[in-house]
């Protein structure tokens, strides 16, 4: 994941960095074709801040702030594709977000309606959600933010929920299963029904609709609630009487909902209308409440108190009568407090005594058949609001023209380039606003004096496919040629966990939108259904614990932590530049490895930081001691060396342990990404080659090993030492275009082991046998122990049968 350029890097990009550094390097040396790129996503709130305060363009604030974080980068000996770097903020690359905006408003995927924003009436501006605080003030005036309504564009990212559902499925291990679980929360599936109830004493009038996930539960209504938003609201023949209440709840409403309360509310009003229940015919009341959310579902529930929490809390509130329709199959149904799970239908006329999950397909069945109701499938998931009313942004590609109303900037007039040279104050809005020479351009279509959309996209949209252009960054044409996209999916994407919901949402749904659209093409692609990352690494988070300053730890919510935020608040006081001019890239890298794995929380201190600078004095040493001979072949000595058949029992050892570590070590690149045990396992294997005699061929085998192996962590170490290992060798070539060691499989191979013998199931003693010993051999052996004679005998012929478990390390005998 690529960073936001906020000034400098902060331990947690060291590490991101790190992670991703050493596994490319891993995969060149072994002769893969890999692509390690870097790039920024430079648009965003905290340029226009800086700009604000100190009064630079936020341009060059974000210009200088990449240079600052390249050098950086290279300074921890990161190995990035420099040629395909991109930027976000610049036209080369954000003219084709604007052409990836397009492409999706070709496809019905764009539009446009009115959603709520935060206005700060002082400063006449919008803020983003990040700009209002707990409270509901504005961050830079303190003024009270209000909520207005202005016409804002959305991505239809409703339009793909199923495919983004079901392609978790296709990911399968590929993704860390919390990860998998986190979207699939987020995208809220939830299966139910859709119910009709007519409004009393309106025949003509369209019914109202609800949405319940438990249709079983429908005798057990007591009241229907719409949200206050609800357009029936509107066209509701509200009794005169009720219209004040009415009209004060929607006011009273209104204002919380400005102090972004997340309490659901117990608040409601009654509308003076009855509905009538569809099976029993019943009246039931009609309310309006604000635990009924505008957006979801039909924005209208019944409400069934018995049987779920915020109903039994409005009940409780407004006095509305409670109906218990499930019996639990053990009496646990409290008195104060909703029953929500399954159990026999109780006080539901025909469906008594049926269980309640029966009843649920059954019911839904019934009011299809009487056209009262259907089955329905809703998702949580919202459409994706992509409008920003602030300036460091890509413009979006819109114009909107008197006669011919909202027009797409044609393709070769891209990009829509954002004007810089432009003054930014807190005041008054987007400084787009105010350049009526970039505003007033002539209409595509008519040519009629028409007018720029003013708003820049959401940063996400920057970010949600940026990968793509990795593969073809310099095409000018178009964001990826489709020829170049074969090379899809991404093998390994690292980065933090605080992007498990958002950008890697929005990812997939860009590139399924490629996938499906004919954009993104190949047989990987298919194979995975256009899923952009086929194995997925979060890292976590990087704490450093300095009584002085609060940490500030990573919320539940997690779509709500900017990237900004993170970088400001949290790493503040370890400077990465410092700990890496005390000590070294190569030891910086280990101890930030060593310390934990990839994907767990690492508590940065500098413990680490002498042992690590130890170790590698010690390969050093070994290695000055012991350098290849003239007449070496580095060839032969790398990668065929064989033990000879003479070889003392030490030295098989060593070799097998040095095999084992190439091994283990393997592993841990392609499957586990332990890197920790990969760095510790490195300097266990130093110290089982540090007694083998200075010059030896194993010796030399095995350091060769330990430097190609080291490479990927340590590389600036790994590559002096490797020159001086081969230093009468003029002909050997940088570590980097050597190979990575191959397993000796029969190496490997153990010649005995040591297993339990088990006699009926209990423990009864251990023996010494050679490897895959036959049963016939097991039963000697043992039977010649003194344990054997114990406990079976003499005679064989009362054993029935001998388990070999554990590869043949538990025996035991029936
Ligand atoms: C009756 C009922 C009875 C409900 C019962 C639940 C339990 P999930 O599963 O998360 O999708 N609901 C529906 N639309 C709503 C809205 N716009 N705002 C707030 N709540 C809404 O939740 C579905 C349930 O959430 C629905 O099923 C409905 O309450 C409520 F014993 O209907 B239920
Ligand atoms: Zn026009």
């Amino acid at each position: 994941m690529f960073p936001y350029p906020s000034g400098s890097l902060h331990m947690g990009h060291v590490r991101v960095y790190t992670i991703s550094d050493a596994l490319a390097r891993y995969h060149r040396l072994r002769g893969r074709r890999v692509l390690h790129p870097m790039g920024w996503d430079a648009f965003g709130l905290p340029a226009e801040n800086a700009s604000m305060d100190r009064g630079i363009p936020p341009a060059d604030w974000t210009r200088d702030n990449i240079e600052e974080m390249r050098r950086q980068l290279q300074g921890i000996l990161t190995s990035f594709d420099w040629d395909r770097e991109v930027t976000t903020c610049s036209p080369s690359y954000y003219r084709h977000t604007q052409a990836m905006f397009l492409r999706l408003h070709a496809h019905d995927l764009v539009y446009r309606t009115e959603a709520a924003v935060n206005w700060d009436p002082v400063d006449q501006t919008v803020l983003a959600n990040e700009q209002v605080d707990a409270q509901g003030r504005s961050w830079r005036s303190g003024a009270m933010v209000e909520e207005r309504r202005l016409s804002q564009w959305f991505i239809r990212t409703t339009a793909m929920a199923k495919e983004l559902l079901d392609g978790l499925d296709v990911l399968g291990s590929g993704w860390p299963e919390r990860v998998k679980q986190m979207q699939r929360q987020w995208l809220g599936r939830s299966e139910g029904a859709q119910i009709d109830f007519a409004l009393e004493g309106l025949k003509d009038a369209p019914p109202l609709t609800v949405y319940t996930s438990r249709p079983e539960t429908l005798y057990g209504v007591s009241w229907v609630a719409i949200s206050p938003k609800h357009p029936l609201l509107d066209s509701m023949v509200i009794p005169s009487e009720r219209q004040e209440a009415i009209d004060a709840f929607v006011a009273r409403n209104q204002r919380a909902n400005q102090a972004k309360q997340r309490e659901p509310s117990k608040d409601g009003v009654w509308t003076g209308l009855y509905a009538i229940h569809p099976l029993s015919k019943e009246k039931v009341p009609v309310w309006v409440a604000s635990y009924v959310l505008e957006g979801y579902g039909t924005g209208a529930v019944m409400g069934v108190a018995a049987h779920d929490a915020r109903d039994w809390a409005f009940a409780k509130e407004n006095d509305l009568p409670i109906r218990k329709v499930i019996q639990p199959a053990v009496e646990e149904m409290s008195e104060e407090g909703a029953y929500e799970g399954m159990g026999k239908m109780v006080a539901s006329k025909e469906w008594d005594g049926m269980e309640s999950q029966k009843a649920h397909t059954g019911m839904i069945r019934a009011l299809e058949e009487r056209q009262l109701g259907e089955a329905s499938i809703k998702y949580r998931l919202r459409d994706w609001l992509v409008s920003r009313q602030r300036y460091w942004g890509a413009p979006i590609p819109m114009i909107h023209c008197p006669k011919c109303k909202v027009v797409p900037v044609p393709e070769d007039q891209l990009p829509v380039v954002l004007p810089t040279d432009v003054s930014i104050s807190a005041r008054g809005g987007s400084p787009l606003k105010h350049l009526e020479d970039w505003i007033n351009i002539p209409c595509p279509k008519c040519n009629g004096p028409a007018k720029r959309d003013t708003d820049t996209m959401d940063t996400f949209v920057d970010s949600s496919w940026y990968f793509f252009r990795y593969l073809d960054p310099h095409n000018p044409n178009e964001p990826v040629s489709k020829e170049k996209t074969r090379e899809m999916p991404v093998d390994l994407y690292v980065g933090g966990v605080e992007h498990a919901i958002l950008h890697l949402l929005y990812a997939r749904f860009f590139s399924k939108f490629m996938w499906k659209n004919g954009y993104l093409v190949g047989e990987d692609a298919d194979a995975l259904k256009g899923e952009p990352f086929k194995r997925l690494l979060t890292q976590g988070m990087v704490d450093w614990s300095n009584p002085d300053s609060p940490i500030i730890k990573e919320t539940d919510e997690v779509g709500e932590v900017s990237w900004e935020k993170m970088s400001k608040s949290k790493y503040n006081g370890v400077d990465p530049e410092g700990v890496v001019a005390a000590h070294g890239a190569d030891v910086t890298r280990l101890s930030i490895l060593v310390k934990a794995p990839p994907s767990e929380v690492l508590q940065w201190d500098e413990t680490n930081m002498v042992g690590m600078d130890r170790w590698l004095q010690r390969v050093g040493r070994l290695v000055h001691d012991s350098p290849y001979p003239h007449d070496s072949d580095p060839e032969v000595d790398h990668d065929h060396y064989h033990l000879s058949t003479d070889a003392t029992k030490e030295e098989k050892d060593v070799y097998r342990g040095v095999h084992f570590t190439i091994q283990s070590i393997t592993k841990a690149m392609e499957v586990t990404y332990s890197l920790n045990t990969a760095v510790s396992d490195l300097i266990k294997l130093t110290h089982l080659l540090t007694p083998l005699r200075p010059g030896s061929p194993l010796l030399l085998h095995g350091l060769s090993c330990l430097l190609r192996m080291m490479a990927p962590f340590a590389p600036a170490h790994a590559e002096e030492f490797w020159s001086l290992l081969h230093r009468h060798n003029p002909k050997t070539h940088s570590v980097l275009s050597s190979i990575w060691p191959e397993v000796d499989e029969e190496a490997l191979k153990v010649d005995e082991v040591t297993c339990s013998v088990q006699v009926n199931g209990k423990m009864r003693g251990t023996m010494t046998v050679p490897v895959d010993s036959e049963e016939t051999h097991l039963q000697k052996t043992f039977l010649s122990t003194p344990q054997g004679k114990k406990w079976i005998g003499s005679d064989p012929t009362c054993i029935s049968r001998i388990i070999v478990a554990r590869q043949g390390r538990l025996v035991n005998f029936i």
